[in-house]
C-alpha cells in the first residue's frame, strides 16, 4: 500500500519535490479504484442509521471562511455551522446589533478571519467537552465557542502581534490557551525600513488565561527573537508546566522566503517554562508594557456583547528570567510540534526535512542541567541537537506536517508533498503502515490524539485538494476529509467527504461528553435583554430622534405588533425581536424588504435586533425566515415609511395596555440606547 511516488520522491531533494508536487496529482480516471476499501466492510463502519447519533462530535476548522463547522463521526454528516470570526446572514452574527462588538478589534470592525485550529478544552489533560477555542490568523484573536450552546462567547484580541497561527493550544487543565506570532513586527508597531527586520523585529507568544468564561485575557507576553512561530503545544504528564512552539526563518529573511528562510539546516523547537515565566512575573521581572486590544464577551443573560479596549500587557524578556527559555535545534524549517501522550516525547515535522526527529523531555532536562548548550541566541540558550534528540525517523515519507497518537504507543503523521498518513512505533522509530491520502494532506486528527488519553480508533486526515475525487464544480473544489479506521495493525480507508471551507485541523471527542449539555432553549424569565419583550401586550413602537425602537414577539404564527407607522425615511429602525416560545428547535427568523444587512434569527427566549434605514417612501413588507409552523407563511408584517418631516404618527397594532404604556414612554425623556456601539459597521 506504500505510495510509489513517495518512495522515488525521496531520492529527490525535499525542496525540489516541493516545487514539482503538482505533478504528482497526475491523475487517474475517476476515483473508483483507488483505494484500498473493501467498500462493503467500510460503508457499513461509517454507516449511522437514520434517526441514530454518531459516536463522536468532530469540529472542524473553516479556513479563510473563519468559522468552525461540528461534525458527526463516523458518519461524516454535517451538524452545525458556527459562526465565529465572520459575519454569517444565515443567523445575523455579526449583522444583528446583539453580536457585532463580538467582532470589534483595534484595527475596527473586523467581519473576517482565517481559522485553523479549534481546540477543545481540557481536564487534567483530557478534552472535557465544555469548550472550544479557535484561533484567528489574520487579525491575531482567540475565541470561546461555548459547546452547551454551540455559539462563540467570546473573544479576545492578542496585541504586540501580527499572524495568530500557533494558537490556541492549551495547557492540560486549559489555565492558559496561547497565541504565539506568526509573523515578527516592530513591538510596539511602527514604521521602519523593512531592511531593518534585524534590529527591529520581534515575536512575542502570549499566554491567554483560558479556565474562566468570560474573562480571558493576557495572563503574559514573552518578547522573542524576530523569527516566525508557527505552532504550539503544551507539555503534560513529566513535562507539564512547559510549552513548545515552532520556529522557521531563523535566518530572519524578510523577502522571499520560500528560498531565504530555507537556509538554514536547522531552525528551533522553542521551550518555555510557563511556571518560571508565572514566577518570573510574581516577582516584578515582567515589564508593564503599552498593548491596545479588546475583548469581548457575549453576555450570558442578555445575549448582547460588549466589548471592553484594554491598554497594557506584562512583557517578560527572556533575559531578565533565566531558565525561561531553551531553543532546540530541529530539521528544517519545522511546521508541528507534537506530545505524545505520555508527555515525554516532543516529535517535529520539519517540512523539508528527510526525517522526523523527536526529542526527549528527559534528555532535555538533563542537557539543561548539564548545560550542553550550543551558544545562544540574543541570550537564549541553545541546547546541542544530540544531547535532546530520543530518536529519528528514517525514511518516514516527504513533508512531515503534523503527529498524532493512538493509545497503544503509535504515532501518525501527515506528509504533505508524498500524500499520505504514515504510522510509526514510539520508542523504536520504526515505520510501521502507510496510507496514501487524497491529496496533500494538512493535518490529521485522532479524538483525543494530542492529549493525555487518545480514544483512538478513526483518523480523520484533512485534505488540501480534492482534484477528481468528487463531482467537478468548476475551477474551485471543496477540499476534503478522509476517515481512516486505526483501530487494527494496518489502517483502512474508510470514507471521504467534502468539508466547508478549508479546515486545517479538527478535534474530536466523544459524543455522550457534550450531547447532555446541550441547552434546549433560553430561559424568558431570564432575558434581560434592555429591549426584550416578555408578552404579546407589551410590544411597543417609541422614536428618540431618528432612531425608532419596536419592541416585537414572534412566536407561532405571528408577530405582534406587525403594523408598523410613523416611520420616516432616513430613520434607524430597530426591531427588537423577542421569540417568547419555550420549546426546543423553534427559531423564528425576520426579513425586511431592503434591508442592507441580514436577517436575523432569533432562538427560543432571546431577544435579537435588526437594524435597518428605509431609503424612500411605500409600505415594507417583513416575514418570518425560518419555516416554523404549517402558517409560517402568515407570519409576517407590514411597516408605513412616510417623507421626512411627515404628520404621520408612530403606531403599532398593540394592545390598549401597551398603548397607555406607550403614551406614558413618549412623554419620558429619551433614554439613552444602550446599544449603539461606536462601530461603523456594516449595517
Ligand atoms: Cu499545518 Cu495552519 Cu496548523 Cu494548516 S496549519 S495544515
Ligand atoms: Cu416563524 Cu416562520
Amino acid at each position: 500500500m506504500t505510495n510509489p511516488l513517495s518512495r522515488k520522491a525521496l531520492l529527490v531533494s525535499a525542496t525540489v519535490a516541493l516545487l514539482a508536487f503538482g505533478a504528482f496529482y497526475s491523475c487517474t480516471t475517476g476515483s473508483g479504484g483507488k483505494d484500498n476499501v473493501l467498500v462493503g466492510n467500510a460503508a457499513s463502519k461509517v454507516y449511522v442509521a437514520p434517526g441514530k447519533y454518531d459516536e463522536y462530535y468532530a469540529f472542524l476548522s473553516g479556513g479563510y471562511n473563519g468559522q468552525v463547522m461540528a461534525y458527526g463521526l463516523p458518519s461524516g454528516r454535517l451538524l452545525k455551522f458556527m459562526a465565529v470570526f465572520s459575519q454569517n446572514p444565515e443567523t445575523g452574527y455579526g449583522y444583528n446589533e446583539e453580536t457585532k462588538a463580538m467582532l470589534q478589534t483595534t484595527y475596527g470592525f473586523i467581519p473576517w478571519d482565517d481559522t485553523h485550529h479549534p481546540e477543545l478544552s481540557q481536564t487534567d489533560g483530557v478534552p472535557d467537552g465544555r469548550w472550544l477555542f479557535i484561533n484567528g490568523n489574520n487579525t491575531p484573536r482567540v475565541a470561546r465557542i461555548d459547546l452547551k450552546v454551540f455559539e462563540t462567547t467570546e473573544i479576545l484580541q492578542i496585541p504586540n502581534a501580527a499572524g495568530g497561527h500557533a494558537s490556541p493550544f492549551t495547557t492540560p487543565n486549559s489555565k492558559y490557551t496561547i497565541s504565539a506570532t506568526r509573523f515578527s513586527v516592530p513591538i510596539p508597531n511602527t514604521d521602519v525600513p523593512i531592511e531593518s527586520y534585524k534590529q527591529n523585529f520581534k515575536g512575542t507568544l502570549s499566554f491567554i488565561t483560558a479556565d474562566q468564561p468570560g474573562k480571558m485575557d493576557i495572563a503574559f507576553q514573552i518578547l522573542m527573537p524576530g523569527f516566525n512561530y508557527d505552532l504550539g503545544h503544551a507539555g503534560k504528564g513529566p513535562s507539564d508546566g512547559w510549552f513548545f512552539f515552532t520556529t522557521y526563518n531563523s535566518e530572519q529573511a524578510y523577502q522571499k522566503l520560500e528560498q531565504n528562510a530555507s537556509q538554514n539546516d536547522k531552525d528551533f523547537i522553542v521551550a518555555v517554562n510557563y511556571r518560571q515565566a508565572e514566577q518570573c512575573v510574581a516577582s516584578g521581572k515582567a515589564k508593564t508594557t503599552p498593548a491596545d486590544y479588546f475583548h469581548n464577551v457575549m453576555d450570558e443573560k442578555s445575549r448582547v456583547a460588549r466589548s471592553e479596549r484594554k491598554s497594557s500587557v506584562k512583557m517578560l524578556a527572556p533575559q531578565d528570567c533565566p531558565g525561561l527559555v531553551y531553543y532546540l535545534p530541529t530539521p528544517k524549517s519545522p511546521h508541528g510540534v507534537d506530545i505524545d501522550p505520555s508527555g515525554e516525547y516532543i516529535v517535529a515535522g520539519g517540512k523539508l526535512a528527510t526525517v522526523i526527529p523527536v526529542h526527549s523531555f528527559t534528555k532535555m532536562q538533563k542537557a539543561i542541567a548539564d548545560k550542553q548548550f550550543d551558544g545562544d541566541v540574543q541570550g537564549i540558550p541553545v541546547l546541542r541537537y544530540s544531547s535532546t534528540l530520543a530518536g529519528e525517523v528514517q525514511k518516514p515519507g516527504l513533508g512531515p506536517l503534523h503527529t498524532e497518537f493512538d493509545a497503544k504507543g503509535n504515532a501518525y503523521t501527515s506528509m504533505f508533498i508524498s500524500s499520505e498518513i504514515v504510522k510509526w512505533k514510539l520508542g523504536t522509530w520504526e515505520v510501521l503502515d502507510r496510507m496514501p491520502v487524497y491529496y496533500s494532506v494538512g493535518h490529521l486528527m485522532i479524538p483525543g490524539g494530542d492529549s493525555r488519553k487518545p480514544w483512538g480508533k478513526y483518523l480523520l486526515s484533512l485534505n488540501k485538494i480534492t482534484k477528481d475525487r468528487y463531482l467537478p464544480t468548476g475551477p474551485e473544489l471543496a477540499q476534503s476529509a478522509q476517515l481512516i479506521d486505526i483501530s487494527g495493525d494496518k489502517m483502512k480507508m474508510l470514507l471521504d467527504f467534502p468539508t466547508i471551507g478549508e479546515p486545517h485541523y479538527a478535534q474530536a471527542i466523544p459524543a455522550d461528553l457534550i450531547k447532555g449539555n446541550s441547552q434546549k432553549f433560553y430561559k424568558l424569565s431570564e432575558n434581560t435583554h434592555p429591549f426584550a419583550t416578555k408578552a404579546e401586550a407589551d410590544g411597543s413602537i417609541r422614536r428618540q430622534g431618528k432612531n425608532v425602537h419596536i419592541n416585537m414577539i414572534a412566536i407561532r404564527s405571528h408577530f405582534a405588533p406587525d403594523n408598523l407607522e410613523g416611520v420616516q425615511v432616513g430613520d434607524s429602525v430597530y426591531f427588537h425581536v423577542t421569540n417568547i416560545e419555550q420549546d426546543w428547535d423553534i427559531v423564528h427568523g425576520f426579513g425586511v424588504l431592503g434591508a442592507e444587512n441580514a436577517e436575523i434569527i432569533i432562538a427560543p427566549g432571546e431577544t435579537r435586533t435588526l437594524r435597518w434605514i428605509p431609503k424612500a417612501a411605500g409600505i415594507y413588507p417583513f416575514y418570518c425566515t425560518d419555516f416554523c409552523s404549517a402558517l409560517h407563511q402568515e407570519m409576517q408584517g407590514y411597516v408605513r415609511v412616510s417623507v421626512p418631516g411627515s404628520k404621520v404618527a408612530l403606531k403599532a397594532n398593540i394592545s390598549a395596555k401597551a398603548a397607555t404604556q406607550l403614551a406614558r414612554a413618549q412623554a419620558l425623556p429619551k433614554p439613552v440606547h444602550e446599544m449603539d456601539h461606536k462601530t461603523d459597521a456594516p449595517r
